[in-house]
This record gives C-alpha cells, sequence and structure tokens, in this order.
C-alpha cells in the first residue's frame, strides 16, 4: 500500500506542474460521464495511467476519463479508482482543484475500499490519506517534499455550509434543509470544486458538503468510486458521517456501473443528524 501512496506523491508533482505550464483548452470530446474533457484532464489521466504501470499490486485502474476498467497487472492486489483532476473546469480561472484516488481490494465497492487519498493543487500541494485504521493524515508540500501536518478530526458540530447542485432544480425539503442551517448562522463555503470544498470543512473543523438529488439530476452528479467513496473513508475516519440520501452509509454502496452518481452529503455529526430531520429518513 505504500508503494501506492508514494506514486500518488510522485503524480501530484507532475499533475501540479502541467496545471500550472500547460493549454487550459478543451479537446473537442466528452469523457464517460458525458462531460467536456480539458487537455488537462487528459494530460493527468495519462500521468497517472503511466505511473500505476510501474506498481505491480495494482490490478486494474478506473478512471473518470475512461470508459471500463484498464487492466494493468493480472496478480495484482488493488483496483485504484480515481478522478484524475476533479474541479478542472475552475483551473482557468485558478482557483483549487484536485485528484482524488479510491484504493479497493475486491470489486470496486464501498465495502472493499481499504483506503483512500486526495490531493488538493492550491496556493500548495496538500495531500490527505485515509486508512480504515485511525485519523485522516494530512500532508503539505514543504521545499518540494510531502511533510507530515497533522491528523485530521471533524468537531461534532461546524459553522460551513457547502450545498450543490442547482438550486433551481433542488427538492422541496433540500431547500428547506439548506435555508434552516443559514438560519442557524451558518456560512456558504462553495467554490463548485469537491476537493478544496471538502477539504476546507474538514480543516476548518466541520460543517457540511451536500450535493443532492435535484429535479435535473435524480441520481445526483457525483461519481460514487472515484468522488463519494474515497471521500466517505475520509469523512467517517475524521470522526464524522457520510450518508446519501435514504440514510444509508455512501460506504455500503455498490455500483452496478463503474460510472455511477448518488446523491451524497458529508459532514459533522450535528449537520448530518439535521439533515436526517428534514428529510425525515
Ligand atoms: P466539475 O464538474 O467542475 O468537475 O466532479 C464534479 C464537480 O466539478 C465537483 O468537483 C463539484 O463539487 C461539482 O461538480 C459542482 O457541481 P455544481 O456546479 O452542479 O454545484
Amino acid at each position: 500500500m505504500q508503494t501506492i501512496f508514494e506514486t500518488i506523491k510522485k503524480i501530484a508533482f507532475e499533475i501540479d506542474k502541467a496545471i500550472k505550464t500547460e493549454d487550459l483548452g478543451y479537446i473537442g470530446d466528452t469523457n464517460s460521464s458525458g462531460e467536456n474533457q480539458l487537455k488537462l484532464d487528459v494530460k493527468s489521466d495519462l500521468i497517472i495511467e503511466e505511473a500505476f504501470k510501474n506498481v505491480s499490486i495494482v490490478k486494474d485502474l478506473i478512471s473518470e476519463e475512461k470508459e471500463g476498467v484498464f487492466a494493468l497487472h493480472e496478480d495484482g492486489k488493488y483496483t485504484v479508482c480515481y478522478d484524475p483532476l476533479d474541479g478542472s473546469s475552475l483551473a482557468d480561472v485558478n482557483l483549487s482543484v484536485g485528484s482524488i484516488f479510491g484504493i479497493y481490494e475486491g470489486n470496486p465497492q464501498g465495502s472493499n475500499l481499504v483506503a483512500s487519498a486526495y490531493v488538493v493543487y492550491g496556493p500548495r500541494i496538500e495531500l490527505v490519506i485515509a486508512t480504515r485504521d485511525g485519523k485522516p493524515k494530512h500532508y503539505r508540500v514543504i521545499n518540494e517534499e510531502f511533510t507530515f501536518i497533522d491528523e485530521l478530526s471533524l468537531n461534532p458540530k461546524g459553522k460551513l455550509n457547502a450545498p450543490g447542485g442547482t438550486q433551481q432544480n433542488w427538492l422541496p425539503h433540500h431547500k428547506a434543509f439548506v435555508d434552516g442551517l443559514f438560519a442557524q448562522g451558518y456560512r456558504l463555503r462553495y467554490s463548485g470544486g469537491m476537493v478544496p470544498d471538502l477539504h476546507q470543512i474538514l480543516l476548518k473543523g466541520g460543517g457540511i458538503f451536500s450535493y443532492p438529488a435535484t429535479s435535473d439530476v435524480p441520481n445526483g452528479k457525483l461519481r460514487q468510486l472515484f468522488e463519494v467513496m474515497p471521500f466517505a473513508l475520509v469523512y467517517e475516519q475524521a470522526g464524522g458521517k457520510a450518508i446519501n440520501d435514504k440514510n444509508q452509509r455512501l460506504l455500503e454502496l455498490v455500483p452496478s456501473h463503474p460510472h455511477d452518481t448518488t446523491p451524497c452529503f458529508f459532514g459533522s455529526e450535528y449537520e448530518i443528524n439535521e439533515l436526517i430531520k428534514a428529510y425525515e429518513i
């Protein structure tokens, strides 16, 4: 497993360099989730593919930018599911973006997620690694090396509210929930990049990030294997909760297709309990 984490560190430097130096335009194609692909998405995907070609414990790769499974090493033990550059459409306005990795042993599904990691490319490069054992570990690049900073813990109640999705298409109970938090004094924090938005809540001690079912995307927008489950592990290990709109743990989900999405909520205990009340679930 350590080899996989070291590979992710190497990848982070390469993708950061690409973000800082390469063309930010579109390639004129769509990815498997039907989104327009940026040259940077494709480049980041290739960087990751190349890096894992040398890691024999990795059996398969499943990427947000590829259709289906990319086989690597038949005798490998792990499937790495990743979103090479989440929030990439924010790169041209110079906001933070990120890479997300879920490491699965056996069939890729919540119960088989053994570790996850994400990288934030912002003013600094940061990395968070979570396993099933202990608190998530937070690193920052200092003097060109990933340096351990601290272990992440969520307070039982936070102050930040990051509500995703097109507000016009929110369902009435969801709108009531979001309004209810603001009425309690919660502050809006939403950049439109899942990685920096969830990272901010973690580092500031708590709050909630939601991407609900909406009238236009009834299953939500965020992908289970590369986005939702990796962050669910981080939030649960930090002492928070991560559920869907049926009060099911996100780590219990079993996707039937690599690109399946789900409504998802990540937060401190208090905010998730408020959600459960508002949704009556
Ligand atoms: P993006 O489409 O820019 O890649 O992964 C999808 C994502 O970004 C997340 O990073 C982000 O949280 C979400 O979409 C934002 O979606 P909305 O604009 O619909 O809120």
